[in-house]
């Protein structure tokens, strides 16, 4: 979860910056340049990063092709790349149709790569899959060595044109592909490379590849960091990862894997004594967050497989069923499958549509699990006593809920009493600022244009739910006026279009105690009404920190350099001036007017909106920020206390 979008800043989109009469027949690398987003998804950040996964993905096909079994990711200083494999090293012969060596039609010719190799590409993912031409013609300058036949190849590009011809450069007694560039700043918003995002990419391929090493590198200044990966047990280590700040019922990750035809597909997990479920699923090692087929088919055959079980060992009775939510409260799960021609559906082509694959992993997971549970009796009974408490507190939870919604058919009285609403009805037009504190709550009721915007003040300690069952939170004081008040429901029944305000806003103090009301309120958000983060209706208000005064004048700073800034500013040329600088303690100490001028009028206040950029990096930030366990929660504020130290004034 990253709070990163500063709303009203205007991205600027390369690709609408020319008019209709610029338009003409776009041709090869060209088309590239005129519209990126188009073959890289953006331009941002995540198109920055975009252009390493491309290079990396040809490398991965060289090693699902088995020709290679460890790859090098490094960022240079400069915030250039070098991506390298031990491969057979891209072809360097003569292409016969166009009279040039492979490597140039590889790196200068649109949807070259997969299609063009032939038969070696069995399993290519891509879900993009435009390659090594789409990185070219995005790079400043590129530079391609192949390793083959006795000789170092190398070629050079910049911005997709050839600026060296495959020259030979020297002599190796290896084979691979070293490929380096340097991102074009003419066509990135940013061209700062995140560690930790490659990072975290690389070790997802090494689960996934099972034995495949690779490692990563930064190399710039200051930064100077490795890791190693390479995971034999792939998918299993993966599960047992994704577990690590948890506690498991069941110390062996549960592993199947089968295949018909041409599609494989394999399946680890393993229970945990938490509430919520986390299925990560992949198709040719690209993630399908929104799930698909092989999902289906795995929870499909665990209910079965479960209820089956339960009957047979008499601890579900003849009538007696559990859900496949109960089924799966406190399971991690990784599902991986390979096939040849993958679907990929809906809005983000994030899901995957091949039916066939339902059916191979239904048949997996009935068969083995199956046998899986007949072996092992214990684990078995253990699961089930699980998967039947998950579903007495379903029970609960839906009568807490409702009970809920009992209340709110009422009308009248079923809006909490604290609730300060606004008049206009339309979801679309309206926002709550969900504030901490009464006083706060005050003067933002006093400060508020109560035609769109409504007002909510939380007070007193609030549920930690990443510790507490549904049926509990669902019950909870503090929780129930916002469940109320947003009127979308929880949990399974969320309806994100059951809303009643488009904007969400947690307006907290810039404070240690601010800090973590947002993360409580986050966490609830993120396990509870994950739809309402994922569909971006959620805020984080930034109030001002400092306010200066000089005579008649006063301004406000949101950061210390702005602090400084604005003084120097209004010092002027007189640097005996007095100006005068306060610091706001918390929201309370606002009076209305101020706090609409700074932190609530749309016209002049700073948003951000809260994004979901990985739901597995969250899901294990919020474990360790809330959970059970103390040493990974130490751990991570060691090693993150340089970036809290400016919230701890
Ligand atoms: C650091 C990036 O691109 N490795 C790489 C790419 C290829 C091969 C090997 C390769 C493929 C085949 C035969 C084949 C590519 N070859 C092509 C093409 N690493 C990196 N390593 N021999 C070598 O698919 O038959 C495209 S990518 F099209 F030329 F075959």
């Amino acid at each position: 979860m990253a709070e990163n979008e500063i709303l009203n800043s205007t991205a600027v989109d390369a690709s609408n910056e020319y008019d209709a009469s610029e338009i003409q027949v776009l041709e090869g690398l060209e088309a590239v340049r005129k519209r990126p987003g188009m073959y890289i998804g953006s331009t941002s950040e995540s198109g920055l990063h975009h252009l390493v996964y491309e290079i990396v993905d040809n490398a991965i096909d060289e090693a699902l092709a088995g020709y290679c079994d460890e790859i090098t990711v490094t960022i240079n200083p400069g915030d250039t790349i070098t991506v390298t494999d031990n491969g057979r090293g891209i072809p360097v012969d003569i292409q016969a149709q166009t009279g040039l060596p492979a490597l140039e039609v590889v790196y200068t010719v649109l949807h070259a790569g997969g299609k063009f190799g032939g038969g070696g590409y069995k399993v290519s993912g891509g879900l993009h899959g435009v390659g090594a031409s789409v990185v070219n013609a995005l790079s400043e300058w590129l530079t391609v060595q192949v390793h083959k036949n006795g000789e170092i190849y190398e070629m050079k590009f910049s911005r997709g044109n050839v600026t060296q011809k495959m020259t030979v450069v020297g002599k190796t007694d290896r084979t691979g592909t070293t490929v380096t560039f340097k991102p074009d700043g003419e066509m990135f918003d940013v061209t700062t490379y995140d560690y930790d995002t490659i990072h975290t990419r690389m070790q997802q391929q090494a689960f996934l590849n099972a034995g495949l090493k690779i490692s990563t590198f930064d190399r710039r200044e200051g930064r100077e960091i490795s890791d190693e990966m390479c995971y034999e047990g792939g998918i299993r280590e993966y599960v047992a990862w994704l577990n690590q700040n948890k506690t498991p019922i069941h110390s062996e990750v549960i592993y199947m894997a089968g295949q018909k035809e041409d599609s494989s597909a394999e399946v680890a997990l393993q229970y945990n004594d938490a509430y919520n479920e986390m299925i990560v699923s992949f198709a040719n090692d690209v993630r399908t967050p929104e799930g698909g087929m092989h999902e289906e088919g795995f929870k499909r055959a665990l209910t079965t497989v479960l209820n089956n079980y339960g009957r047979k060992i008499k601890m579900l009775k003849d009538d007696e069923k559990v859900s496949g939510e109960d089924c799966r409260e406190g399971l991690t799960c990784v599902i991986s499958v390979k096939l040849t021609e993958a679907q990929f559906e809906g809005q983000t082509k994030a899901k995957l549509g091949n039916s066939e694959i339902r059916t191979l992993v239904n048949n997996i997971v009935s068969e083995k699990l199956d046998t899986f549970l007949e072996e092992n009796p214990q684990v078995g009974r253990m699961i089930l006593d699980k998967a039947l408490t998950a579903n007495r507190a379903r029970e609960a939870a839906k009568k807490a809920r409702e009970s809920i919604r009992r209340k709110t058919a009422l009308g009248g009285a079923a809006m909490p009493d604290k609730l300060r609403d606004c008049n206009e009805n339309n979801p679309e037009l309206t926002e709550i600022y969900i504030v901490e504190g009464d006083s706060a709550g005050g003067s933002a009721t006093q400060g508020r244009d109560s035609r769109f915007q409504a007002i909510l003040p939380l007070w007193g300690k609030m549920l930690n739910v990443e510790k507490a069952r549904a049926d509990k939170v669902y019950g909870n004081d503090k929780l129930q006026p916002v469940i109320t008040a947003l009127g979308a429901g929880i949990g399974e029944e969320f309806d994100a279009a059951k809303l009643r305000y488009h904007k969400v806003i947690i307006m907290a103090d810039a404070d240690v105690d601010g800090a973590h009301i947002r993360t409580l309120l986050l966490t609830f958000f993120f396990r509870f009404m994950r739809p309402l983060i994922e569909q971006g209706y959620v805020y984080s208000a930034v109030p001002p920190l400092f306010k200066l005064t000089r005579g008649k004048t006063t301004r406000l700073a949101f950061s210390e350099e702005e602090r400084d800034a604005i003084s120097a500013e209004l010092r002027g040329d007189n640097p005996n001036a007095k100006v005068d600088i306060s610091r706001f303690k918390g929201l309370g100490e606002m009076n209305p007017h101020e706090l609409w001028e700074t932190t609530m009028d749309p016209e002049r206040r700073t948003l951000r909106r809260i994004t979901l950029d990985d739901a597995v990096r969250a899901d294990e930030i919020f474990t360790i920020l809330m959970g059970e366990k103390v040493e990974p929660r130490k751990a991570f504020i060691e090693e993150n206390a340089q970036y809290a130290v400016n919230l701890d004034y």
